[in-house]
């Protein structure tokens, strides 16, 4: 049993002051039972909570420390710059040097707008398709996440979906009428949807690879049928890659499958850990953005000095050759660990991964949409996910969730999570 005074008594006085005790729901393990871990620190893969209870981690802050806890030239970035401010609220040349990065890596950004987090950016991005088409429906797709955005807190995947509240109180029946929801992965639907009512959809967004239900790949042609079918509407078509830019592939996952998107969101490991979100695209949509158009967005810390230095740092790192490499070898060889794990305890299991994001579905079956990852059996997750914790193995405490790799998890952490993950399945029978 985990020693965990010191997280408890944590949770309980943080109850008093943070609705329910988390700035963020899904780290409250709703979802699996008991009270949170408080962090105290991390390095390279590890996390070590406040009982002095240390993790091989694979949360990574949920995704954006690709490169692992404390790296350390994104540590020594973050310093230099720290010594010569915080924040100007003015122009930055650290703001050109990120944008330059996004789009040396994802040529569809011609132009990059720096936001604070995801949500900002999918609700920035958004406005902007609604502004450059002057239509007024969305479509996004069953158990995919794009952030708190009002109008997509719609049949919302990750912690929305893992609370048990897919479509969230507290939004207007009047912000939901412009959103249309349909399954992930079946492009009729999706076809259907816009022959019906093509002239009044400005934009689908779309994770290209679902991380919010679970890690789900879209199926071949998928993402192709959609980059067709907006093409004829005259739809925008969003790649929300806030999850799998730089993850998926240095690119994204519109290099890993070849397909252009016209705008694309970021977020996570473009900030390297702190707060940096961003949507970028073609100049002909960008530029109706204020204030270089009238589509207006701003914000009092975007692009700010320490966000940008650890994003920079990241994404040079991440140019370096062979680290996709390494990141696809380590995730393999956990990805295969853990299904055999799975397989030798004759426990039924569905498993996926593209590039170093992966994901174990307590389901006998395939997983390729909303409905079937919500036929998981959730409470055995929650055994795995404890029986994990117990023995040093920190994934996400959600069956709605990724889990990921960093170049910081050597062969030996990968070799330890597949013997615990061993010793945890048989102990599921
Ligand atoms: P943030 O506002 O949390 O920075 O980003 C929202 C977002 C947008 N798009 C995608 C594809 C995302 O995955 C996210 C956020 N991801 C969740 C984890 N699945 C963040 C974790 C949390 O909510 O605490």
């Amino acid at each position: 049993m985990l020693l965990s005074v010191k997280s408890k008594a944590a949770f309980k006085q943080a109850c008093e002051s943070i609705p329910g005790g988390v700035n963020s729901p899904v780290r409250a393990f709703g979802a699996v039972g008991n009270d949170p871990l408080f962090i105290d620190s991390g390095r390279g893969c590890h996390i070590t909570d406040i009982d002095g209870n240390k993790y091989i981690d694979y949360v990574c802050s949920w995704g954006p420390l690709i490169l692992g806890h404390l790296e350390e030239t994104v540590i020594t970035s973050i310093k230099r710059t720290l010594e010569k401010g915080t924040s100007f609220g003015a122009p930055t040349e650290l703001e050109i040097q990120l944008a330059e990065l996004v789009r040396d890596a994802v040529p569809s950004i011609e132009k990059v707008r720096m936001v604070n987090s995801g949500t900002e950016a999918t609700m920035s991005a958004i406005r902007l398709a609604r502004g450059y088409t002057g239509r007024d429906l969305v479509v996004k797709f069953d158990g995919c996440y794009h952030g708190h955005v009002d109008g997509l807190l719609v049949q919302a995947g990750s912690g929305a979906t893992t609370l048990g509240t897919p479509t969230s109180p507290g939004v207007p029946q009047d912000y939901i009428r412009n959103t249309l929801t349909v399954p992930f992965n079946d492009i009729d639907v999706v076809r259907e949807v816009c022959d019906k009512k093509g002239k009044e959809i400005a934009c689908i967004i779309i994770e290209p690879v679902a991380g919010n239900m679970g890690v789900i790949p879209p199926k071949k042609g998928y993402l192709e049928g959609l980059r067709e079918v907006t093409e004829n509407h005259g739809i925008v078509l969003i790649f929300d890659e806030v999850m799998t830019g730089f993850r998926v592939a240095r690119g994204g996952a519109q290099e890993l499958y070849n397909v252009t998107p016209d705008l694309t969101t970021l977020g996570k490991i473009i900030g390297g850990g702190l707060p940096v979100g961003a949507y970028g695209g073609k100049s002909q949509i960008m530029d109706f953005v204020s204030p270089r158009g009238s589509v207006y967005q701003a914000g009092t810390l975007s692009g700010n000095p320490l966000a940008m230095a650890s994003g920079i740092a990241t994404l040079k790192k991440l140019q370096e050759d062979g680290v996709y490499h390494k990141l696809e070898m380590s995730s393999e060889r956990l990805a295969e660990g853990l299904q055999k794990a799975a397989v030798d305890a004759g426990i039924p299991t569905y498993h996926t991964r593209v590039g170093s994001m992966l994901c174990t579905f307590f389901h006998d079956g395939e997983v390729t949409d909303y409905e079937s990852a919500k036929r998981c059996d959730t409470k055995r997750y929650a055994s795995y996910f404890h029986g994990m914790l117990e023995r040093g193995v920190y994934f996400a405490p959600s069956q709605f969730e990724a889990a990921f790799v960093s170049t910081a998890h050597g062969e030996d952490d990968l070799d330890a999570t597949i013997q615990a993950s061993c010793e945890v399945m048989k102990s599921l029978k």
